[in-house]
């Protein structure tokens, strides 16, 4: 047997891990009690993960669609007719019907995306999709119009803050979002223990404020909620002038946006009273440094850009940004903003042809089904995503557009809903199976309250017919006469290791290892080598005082100014926030659906794993107000309707919801997997069938899909007709 740690890759708490190994095969895997930061704290989806590593129904060989059946092929004959059909079709339709569409593992995959973006680009394609679109689009495009670049970003300062207001996360669940933070439950703790106040903001009374303060809002609202908070801060003069003007713009033009929005006024909507606005104003300007967050449940709502904008706004003119103990913009290995600065893919503000947005290079997912019933895309390469059920699916149409494709390629360790309609699944190699750091946001944006450095080796062994993607992205680019890293002679390297790697001469070829210690020596850090004999429980590094950006040159707008009120968000909320209002004030007595993560999946991918989901919790989740008005109790069936599509769903009743919003666990509905033998025994329903897609569905600034904040209606189900026998 041997021992290896490593950390764990599914959500970006990168936990440390204890992995036991005999013959290849796991057989335990724990939390490592010495790790850095996550010092022996990991969740059931980590230390159960050999459940999916090990699963009869992993793919182990690239599987062609032959009719209605799968037939194992050579990665020589899958490659080459893959490439041959996307030459073709760029030949007929040109490089722009070639899309790619990535998930949430991909960005936690260190390599894939050079060699992705790498290859796209030699093709000439930007028509690239992702589930960003998704989850945070929105906070890259703000970070981009007012500090210059998409990946400077702030996070809350947590182990030093005294008051910390967190809206739309569920940190102690999901392992948090865009900033670091294993062993969130322990930190808040730390919070009240130091004389803190730690307040969630969320339409359910969720896990993570077991033992903080918590407050209901109605769905989609925040932004009211927002305005008025910025407003009380900008009115009672709790703002600090000599920095305002010494690093910042705008001002006054942000103090005008915002000043008609009293706390009486946004308490019609959002169900925060007034005088509770006014406890949290006096609470945040009283504290020494406060920290703000917010997440994908904002991020999901109409608003996601204002929204953001607004919060940070809020930590900027009070004084709490840039400072220790509030909102901090990290200082990683290596200034990822100002490397990626110049990259037309990255590029900031740059639209479609139809002139809607693409953030940091990423094609909105909600147009992606209009996009392949338009003819604007053809192939389309998936890796480590599922979008049949992880996007909005208005009543199927993602389904039929998917099948309709010319070529559908998906990357993936299983054949999921989305490769149902695949013409080849290519299997890749988990996590554990690859040489890795925790992903650029930690590494080179240090995104996070506890700045270290990780670097693991492969623990295991991947199957014989497995490859990595960056093999994948680089036999394809060999085929299809691509260029990679903009470098001939590097390009041809690449190409040639990737010819060897899986011949004899295949223990030569370190590719990943090589490009990570080449990253980690011109950061000035200890090599891989060094790194995995020296530090296999993480180096922590020095921690961030804040001081450090404001004023500096790392703000990389032209001037060197933060833009408190960039001309398209001002133009955007002068706009709609009052129709967005009125809105509101007519549909307070209807129902909002919201989404639910839960501590045993991982998005539509851990529902094949015995051990981890053995029966649905796919459960339409109503207060005990909004049951009795549709006269339901647990167990009994509802018809959710939206404006786009109709669902059948058992029951919970629980006062964690707030009155007029219903809950549903989201990326549910595996009755068609043909390889998730598991998860189709306890299929659930697939929420986004009633969420709206194309350009009336999708936030016009960041191109996030709308997925929390629908207007729904429920009745009671004639009959309770079995979830599988419904779609
Ligand atoms: N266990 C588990 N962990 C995960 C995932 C998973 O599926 N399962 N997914 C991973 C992924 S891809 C991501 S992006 C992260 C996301 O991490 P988080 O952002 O923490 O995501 P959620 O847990 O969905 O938390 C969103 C919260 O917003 C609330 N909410 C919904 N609508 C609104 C609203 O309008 N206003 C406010 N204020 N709150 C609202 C919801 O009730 C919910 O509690 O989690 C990651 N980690
Ligand atoms: N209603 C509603 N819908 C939502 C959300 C919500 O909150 N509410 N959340 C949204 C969010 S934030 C996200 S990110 C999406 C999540 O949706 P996706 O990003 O599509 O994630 P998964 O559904 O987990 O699918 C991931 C697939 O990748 C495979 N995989 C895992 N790791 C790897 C790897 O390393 N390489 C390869 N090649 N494959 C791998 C898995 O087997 C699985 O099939 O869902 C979105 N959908
Ligand atoms: S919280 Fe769970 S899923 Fe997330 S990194 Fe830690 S062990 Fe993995
Ligand atoms: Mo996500």
């Amino acid at each position: 047997m041997s021992q290896h740690y490593t950390f764990c890759s599914l959500c970006e708490s990168f936990c440390g891990l204890k992995v036991d190994v005999e013959d290849n095969r796991i057989s335990r895997i724990s939390p490592d009690p010495d790790h850095v930061v996550s010092r022996g704290y990991a969740c059931v989806k980590g230390t159960r993960f050999d459940s999916v590593q090990h699963s009869p129904d992993r793919v182990t060989t690239p599987l062609k669609r032959v009719g209605e059946s799968w037939q194992e092929v050579s990665w020589e004959v899958a490659l080459n007719d893959i490439a041959g059909r996307i030459r073709t079709l760029n030949d007929k339709h040109g490089a722009q019907a070639i899309g790619h569409f990535v998930g949430a593992p991909g960005g936690a995959n260190l390599l894939a995306p050079m060699f992705r973006g790498d290859l796209y680009k030699g093709l000439g394609s930007y028509r690239m999709y992702g589930t960003g679109t998704c989850d945070t689009m929105n906070k890259f495009r703000v970070n981009g119009d007012m500090y210059g670049s998409p990946m400077r970003l702030s996070y809350p300062d947590v182990d030093h803050t005294e008051f910390m207001l967190v809206l739309g996360a569920n940190p102690s669940v999901s392992g948090n979002t865009l900033y670091h933070l294993p062993r969130a439950l322990d930190r808040f703790d730390g919070i009240r223990k130091r004389g803190g106040r730690v307040i969630f903001i969320n339409p359910r009374r969720i896990e993570s404020a077991r033992r903080t303060e918590h407050l209901f809002i109605r769905p989609d609202t925040d932004i009211f909620f927002l305005a008025a908070f910025l407003n009380q801060i900008i009115s009672r003069g709790a703002t600090d002038q000599s920095r305002i003007e010494a690093t910042m713009k705008n001002f006054g033009e942000l103090a005008s946006v915002v000043s008609r929005w009293t706390p009486e006024r946004q308490a019609q909507v959002t169900g925060i009273s007034a005088s509770t606005l006014l406890d949290l104003v006096d609470g945040y300007v009283a504290a020494s440094a406060a920290a703000l967050n917010m997440a994908t449940g904002v991020n999901q709502g109409r608003s996601g850009t204002l929204c953001y904008w607004l919060l940070e706004a809020i930590s900027l003119v009070s004084g709490n940004f840039d400072r220790r103990g509030g909102n901090l913009i990290g200082d990683g290995i290596m200034d990822f903003a100002l490397l990626a600065k110049d990259d037309e893919h990255l590029k900031l503000g740059y639209h479609r042809e139809d002139g809607l947005p693409m953030v940091s290079g990423q094609q909105p997912s909600g147009m992606l089904a209009a996009d392949i019933e338009d003819g604007r895309v053809k192939a389309l390469i998936v890796e480590a995503s599922n979008p049949a059920l992880a996007c909005s699916n208005p009543d199927g149409r993602l389904d039929s557009a998917l099948e309709n494709l010319d070529l559908l390629v998906c990357i993936d360790w299983f054949i999921n809903e989305t490769g149902n309609y695949a013409d080849y699944i290519l299997p890749a190699a988990t996590w554990l199976e690859r040489s890795g750091m925790p992903f650029a946001l930690q590494t080179f944006s240090a995104c996070t309250p506890t700045p270290y450095l990780y670097a693991t080796g492969p623990v295991l062994e991947p199957p014989e017919g497995v490859r990595h993607e960056w093999w994948i992205y680089t036999r394809l680019a060999d085929k299809l006469a691509v260029t990679l890293m903009g470098n001939r002679l590097l390009s041809f390297g690449l190409k040639l290791c990737a010819r060897l790697a899986h011949t004899r001469f295949g223990s030569w070829v370190k590719v990943p290892e090589w490009l990570m210690s080449g990253m980690l020596k011109q950061a000035g850090q200890p090599g891989l080598k060094q790194m995995l004999r020296d530090h296999p429980h993480g180096l922590r590094l020095p921690d961030n005082d804040g001081n450090n950006f404001l004023g500096t040159d790392r703000v990389l707008t032209e001037d060197g100014l933060v833009d408190l009120a960039p001309p398209p968000y001002v133009e955007a909320f002068d706009a709609k926030i009052e129709a967005l209002f009125a809105e509101e004030l007519q549909n307070v007595d209807q129902l909002k659906l919201i989404g639910k993560r839960e501590i045993k999946r991982m998005n539509s991918s851990s529902s094949n794993s015995p051990r981890l989901v053995k029966e649905t919790s796919n459960y339409a989740y109503l207060s005990p107000e909004d049951a009795a008005r549709a006269g339901v109790t647990d167990d009994d069936f509802v018809e959710v309707s939206s404006r786009y599509g109709t669902i059948h769903i058992p029951v919970r009743v629980t006062d964690e919801m707030m009155p007029r919003t219903l809950a549903i666990p989201q990326c549910w509905g595996h009755q068609k997997a043909e390889g998730l033998s598991h998860a189709r025994l306890h299929p659930g329903v697939n929420s986004n069938l009633l969420a709206g897609d194309g350009s009336r569905n999708i936030e016009a600034l960041s191109g996030m899909s709308h997925l929390s904040g629908i207007l729904v209606d429920i009745r009671k189900a004639d009959e309770q007709i079995p979830v599988t026998e419904l779609l």
